[in-house]
Parts: C-alpha cells; structure tokens; sequence
C-alpha cells in the first residue's frame, strides 16, 4: 500500500544568495545592514553562526560535525504527522529535508499519494520550491500541498496577482492558507474528497496566457482541540525527536505587542490542558527525552496555570533541562521559585527597549523596573538569561537608545541580542503612523524622531558599547542553537566560550563594510579555536 502522506520539514537553503539580494538593495534600505549583523563570513561564504562552529571544530580537530540548529524536531512536522496518524492515515515524515533527500528519495519511490511541505520558517520561495522540485524530480504525479506560516504571510501581505506569482514560482497543486491546517489536509485525504469543496484551500488550476491561476476556496479560520489533538508522541519515530524535543503548549498569545502579528495570524488563545502535557511529558521521558525547549512565545501567562506545569513537572520529578521564552514582567516570586528545581536552564527575554516611553509605544504592559527584578531573580537561580532588544521602534531618540543600552550594562544578562526595526504594515502601530509620522516598511523606515539610517548606526554603537554581556547573532536566535548544543551535551561555560569568541568575526563583516570591502575569516584565533576543542570534546 503507498503512504497517503510524507510530510516534510525544514530545508536549510545556502543564506549566501539572501545576503547579496540585501546587499544590492545598497543603503536604500538597512536589511544589509541588519544581515551584517546575523551572519558570519567565513572562506568568502556567508554562513549562520552554528555553521561557524562547524568550521571552528573542522579547522581546530579535523572532523566534519554538521551540526544545525534546525535539526531540532520541526513541531510543524511532527504534529501534522500524529495528526494525520490519529486520523486513520499512513504516514511518514522528513525532519531536516537536507540530512535526509536520500531516505526521502526512496519514500517517494513508494508513490505516496501526497506530500504536505511545511514553511514554517520561510521568508522567501526558494527553498521551498527546491523541496517541491525534488518531490516533483522523484514522485512526478504525486499531488503536493504546500500550508503553514509563509503561506499565510504571503496571502496576507500581497494582492492576488503578486500571490499567484509566488504560488507559481513554488510550483505545488495546493496550498492551504491558515494558521493551523491540518483539518485541511486531513479532508483532503479523504477517499473521495472534493478539493472545491475544502475551506482554506488555494488550488491551482493551470496557465492562461503565460501565467499560472489559482482558485481560491472560503476562508474559515480552524480551531483545532489543543488537547485531543495535541502530538500524541508514539505516532512519530523516537530518533526524530531525542535527546532534545519540542513543546508547544499554547497557540496564540493574549498580548497585544504593537510591532507583532502574530496574535493576528494565530487567532483566539488556546490552552493545552496541565493533563495533556504530563502525558506528553511521560512520553517523552519513557523515550529518553533529555532536554525540552518551549517554542510558545508565553508560556508564562495565564500565570497559575503556569505554576501548575512546573509543579506538575516537580512532582514527576521528570529531571528535564528546559528552555523557553519567558515574559518576566509577568511572573511572581512563587515562579521564579518554582524555574530552577522544574529544571529550567535558559529564558529568551524579549524585553525590546530599556526605555518606559518606548515600552509603551510598545504595548510591551511592562516596566523597565519589573524587568530589572525579573533578571535580577533569574540571575539568582542560576537561570540562563538571554535578553532582545530592538532600536528604532517609532518615538526612539538618542535618549531612549542611552537608557537601552544602560539596561543592558546595569542588569547583565548573559547573553543579549540588539536588532534594527523591522516594520511590517500590518502591525497595530501603523495605525498611529500619524501620531508618529511613521513613513516607509521593512527595514525602510522613518519616524518623526529617527530613520533606519541612525538607528542602524545605534544598533553598532550598542554592540560598541556594551560590555559583559555576550553579544548574539540578531533573529537567527542564538539562544535555539545554545538550548540545541546543551541538549547535545555541551556544557555551558563552552557555549558561552565559543559565543564570545565568536564577536571579532562578527564585528569583520562591519568594519569592512565600512570600508566597503568584503571581509572573510579564513584562520581563527586561539580562543575560538580553543572553545572549538572543547565543544568537540564534550560531543564525543
Ligand atoms: C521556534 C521558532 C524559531 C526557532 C526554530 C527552532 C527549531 N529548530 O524549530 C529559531 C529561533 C531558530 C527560528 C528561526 C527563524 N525564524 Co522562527 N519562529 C519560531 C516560532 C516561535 C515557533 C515555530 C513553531 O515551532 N511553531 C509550532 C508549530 C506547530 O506551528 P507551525 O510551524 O505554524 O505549524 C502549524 C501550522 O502552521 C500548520 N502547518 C505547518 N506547515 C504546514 C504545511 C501544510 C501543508 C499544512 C496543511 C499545514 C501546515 O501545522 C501546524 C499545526 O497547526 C515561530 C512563531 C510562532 N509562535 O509560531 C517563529 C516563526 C516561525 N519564525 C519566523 C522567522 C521569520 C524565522 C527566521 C527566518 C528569522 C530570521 N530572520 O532569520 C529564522 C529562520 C531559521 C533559518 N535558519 O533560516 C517567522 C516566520 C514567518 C513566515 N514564515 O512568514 C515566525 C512565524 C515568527 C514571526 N511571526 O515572524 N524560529
Ligand atoms: S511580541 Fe510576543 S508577547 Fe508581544 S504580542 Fe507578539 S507574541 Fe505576544
């Protein structure tokens, strides 16, 4: 019997080709700037800060290690697998579509009847369109259904004709245009099934004069039961998730950030059950899960319920190490009590500005001060404090800017991450665009009080400037790839080795873009090389 589905996960295409479509944008817009600031140039190639440990660990002991921080189990994947497994479906998943082409390769010489390519990740065509060509290359007939995050991004952003385009360039039958999407699929898995029948479904139907059409089904927003359909673990391959496992216990988020989307897209909060997640909890730890992140961006609001998991989590005496974000303006001392013995290791702060006006042109509903004693109590439990910020967010002056960069000097976390605005027009602040004469989009911008220009320059003088504190790579959150290594057993105080070392090379790529020359590390220093070793070491 062919599958019905293989569901694949993330292809980690080459940056390189990014980085240079940013660069030729020139200074009429600050994404080169920005992406000066996220990657590493090594051996005249851009690469992502994980793979400029590879090339450490290459150069310091010979061996090739091919670590990636996307090797993570993909929950996208993951859960529409047990989703699909639930629903009476034979299923087999690809995690980490560039590990795995050769095992995908023969899955699709099995003739599944579908492929459901996720994009969680995305932020262009490419490398999803090199997914659906090599399922296309192997499986010409098979029907391949492209759903998840960028899909929606590109359906809410873009009018119709500019969607076709990026549907065409992509070149699947279906895309399913939601937040979740899995009844979708399952729908259209059905024996008999009617595609024009399925909300949410963008169908092809073939070219006309040159150009690809599409037709577009009713939208109708899905709400899938948090716990009836949270991932049931024994319906995915162990291997794909050990010894370090994805959680997400939450969909949405009650707050109301004035520069994110994401409440938008995701629609109404929804909870999964303290019961549910014990059951997935036991799970994971009978199938020798050592280590859990929670992608959820708060997991710590509604606060009891909370305190609830990490008590349930001690009672169980489960001894994972965790790590996730973490409001910590909402939390109270019976949480901060309850982080460090539930096993949590690292928090990522999105704490944007350490400026109150800028907080709240924000929306943040935070102070300055509750984030103070926030990182202060974690730093006390010994929790890993990981710190955002973002400079230029409409209002930002020179002032604001000083009292960021004070913030970071007077609370010393241990690592932190600073990155220009990036300003999308479909955020809650471009409704007071007015008030603050907010003009531009993207890493294009102009406000009544600072343009991107300036505040790119703010954003190098707080990297300057700041001392303590690890400086990390910005978006391409270090703190997955510090939560990746320590579940792969690296021990902090080489984390922290290697991330420091890693700040020259990081600072290359401005100081020759200043000289408008491309820089290039080829031999690295002694502490890199040595914070390498004893990565490597601790991998063996
Ligand atoms: C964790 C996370 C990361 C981690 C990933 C760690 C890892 N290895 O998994 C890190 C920090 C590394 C990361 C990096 C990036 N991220 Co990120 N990340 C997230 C986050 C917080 C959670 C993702 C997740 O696991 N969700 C849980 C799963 C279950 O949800 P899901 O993927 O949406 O899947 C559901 C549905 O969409 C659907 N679905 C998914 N695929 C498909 C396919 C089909 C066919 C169907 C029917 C349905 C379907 O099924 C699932 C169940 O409902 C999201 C925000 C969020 N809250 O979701 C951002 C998010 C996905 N990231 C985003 C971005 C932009 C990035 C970066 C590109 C940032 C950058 N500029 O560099 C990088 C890309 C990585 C790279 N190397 O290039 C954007 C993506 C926007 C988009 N695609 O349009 C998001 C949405 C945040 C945002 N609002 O901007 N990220
Ligand atoms: S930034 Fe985080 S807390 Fe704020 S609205 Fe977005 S997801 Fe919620």
């Amino acid at each position: 019997m062919p599958l019905d589905c293989i569901v694949i996960g993330f292809n980690d295409a080459d940056v390189g080709p990014m980085v240079e479509s940013r660069r030729r944008m020139g200074s009429s817009s600050g994404a080169f700037r920005q992406m000066l600031g996220s990657v590493f140039r090594y051996q005249d190639r851009w690469i992502h800060h994980v793979n400029l440990l590879n090339a450490a660990i290459h150069q310091a002991t010979g061996q090739d290690t091919q670590l990636n921080t996307m090797e993570l189990p993909g929950l996208a994947v993951c859960y529409l697998a047990s989703y699909l497994k639930r629903h009476g479906f034979e299923v087999d998943l690809v995690n980490f579509f560039n590990k795995e082409k050769p095992r995908l390769a023969e899955l699709l010489a099995g003739r599944p009847r579908m492929v459901a390519v996720t994009t969680t990740f995305y932020v262009e065509p490419d490398p999803v369109r090199e997914v659906v060509r090599f399922v296309r290359e192997h499986c010409p007939d098979t029907c391949v259904v492209v759903g998840g995050p960028y899909v929606q991004t590109i359906c809410d952003s873009g009018h119709e004709i500019a969607q076709d385009f990026v549907f065409d360039r992509i070149g699947a039958d279906i895309y399913v245009n939601d937040a979740q999407g899995e009844a979708a699929l399952a729908a259209l898995l059905q024996p008999g099934s009617e595609a024009a029948r399925i909300p949410n479904l963008i169908i092809r139907d073939g070219s006309s004069s040159g150009r690809a059409s599409f037709t577009r089904n009713p939208r109708e927003r899905e709400d899938n039961d948090m716990d009836g359909e949270a991932i049931d673990w024994e319906l995915v391959p162990a291997n794909v998730y050990t010894p370090t496992a994805q959680m997400f216990i939450s969909r949405s988020c009650p707050f109301r950030c004035s520069f994110c989307r994401y409440p938008t897209l995701a629609g109404p909060v929804r909870l999964a059950s303290v019961e549910t997640i014990e059951r997935q909890m036991k799970q994971l730890k009978a199938h020798g899960v050592r280590t859990l992140v929670f992608p959820d961006d708060t997991p710590n609001v509604p606060v009891p319920r909370f305190k609830a998991i990490l008590k349930m989590m001690i009672e169980n005496d489960f001894g994972f190490s965790w790590f996730s974000n973490l409001r910590c303006a909402n939390a109270d001392e019976e949480v901060f009590d309850l982080l460090e013995p539930s096993g949590c290791k690292g928090v990522f702060l999105g704490i944007e500005s350490g400026d109150q006006t800028i907080l709240e042109n924000m929306n943040k509903r935070a102070t300055v001060e509750a984030y103070r004693d926030g990182i202060r109590r974690l730093k006390d439990s010994g929790i890993l404090t990981y710190c955002s910020f973002i400079i230029g967010f409409p209002g930002e002056t020179e002032e604001s800017v000083q009292n960021t960069i004070r913030f970071i000097q007077e609370t010393q976390p241990d690592y932190y991450q600073v990155h220009l605005y990036y300003h999308s027009k479909q955020v809650p602040i471009q409704e007071q665009a007015g008030e603050f004469g907010l003009k531009g989009s993207d890493y294009t911008w102009q406000h009544a009080t600072m343009d991107w220009q300036r505040a790119a320059d703010l954003v190098d003088e707080v990297r300057d400037t700041v001392d303590g504190p690890l400086l990390c790579t910005s978006y391409v959150s270090s703190f997955w790839m510090i939560a990746y290594l320590y579940g792969l057993g690296v021990s902090s105080e080489h984390i922290h080795a290697f991330v420091e070392a890693s700040k020259p090379v990081l600072m290359q790529n401005r100081l020759c873009w200043e000289k408008g020359e491309d820089p290039s590390v080829s031999q690295f220093d002694d502490d890199m090389l040595e914070a390498a070793r004893a990565i490597a070491g601790d991998l063996e």
